[in-house]
């Protein structure tokens, strides 16, 4: 005797509701949230590497705009830092996507950013955002080497 499971509207619904619409569709190893799909790295490497690695994969370095973004990706990054897609090279704070940034102190750990000069890497000082280990910011020299967090859209 057959079974009648691909007959079953509700066995059928359950499958296509599996990528969860509202959360759209992500690739392997991109996490969903929201609009958008994102991918925590394991390697590390220069804020610009970052970006290009992100790029190079229809994304960028993650923008972070609302309260329940910061809240997934705090919770995803913890004990870990991370480069995230913020700089202020141009001489102000903007994102990846050249917004700007509206600098918020409750999302930066204290006396952060600081343009430390003393950082031993060259020339300048720091001017691209990590995500701490507490999920608070800091600014770091471009050339540290960090794990980092694209974000797609969806
Ligand atoms: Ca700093």
């Amino acid at each position: 005797m057959t079974t009648e499971y691909h007959d079953d509207p509700e066995e059928d619904s359950t499958f296509w509701n599996q990528g969860s619409t509202t959360d759209g569709c992500c690739a392997l190893n991109w996490d969903p949230f929201g609009k958008s799909c994102y991918f925590f790295s394991n390697v590390a490497m220069t804020w610009d590497e970052a970006q290009d690695w992100c790029t190079g994969h229809e994304s960028h370095l993650v923008i972070l705009t609302t309260d329940k973004e910061w809240d997934f990706v705090v919770k995803h990054s913890a004990g870990t830092w991370y480069w995230v897609g913020l700089t202020d090279r141009t001489g102000k704070w903007e994102w990846v996507n050249h917004t700007p940034y509206v600098m918020d102190r409750r999302r930066w750990r204290p006396g952060q950013p600081d343009s430390w000069t003393g950082h031993g890497l060259g020339h300048g000082d720091e001017d691209c955002g990590q995500l701490h280990s507490d999920g608070r910011l800091n600014d770091l020299h471009c050339l540290t080497q960090l794990r980092y967090i694209c974000q797609k859209h969806s």
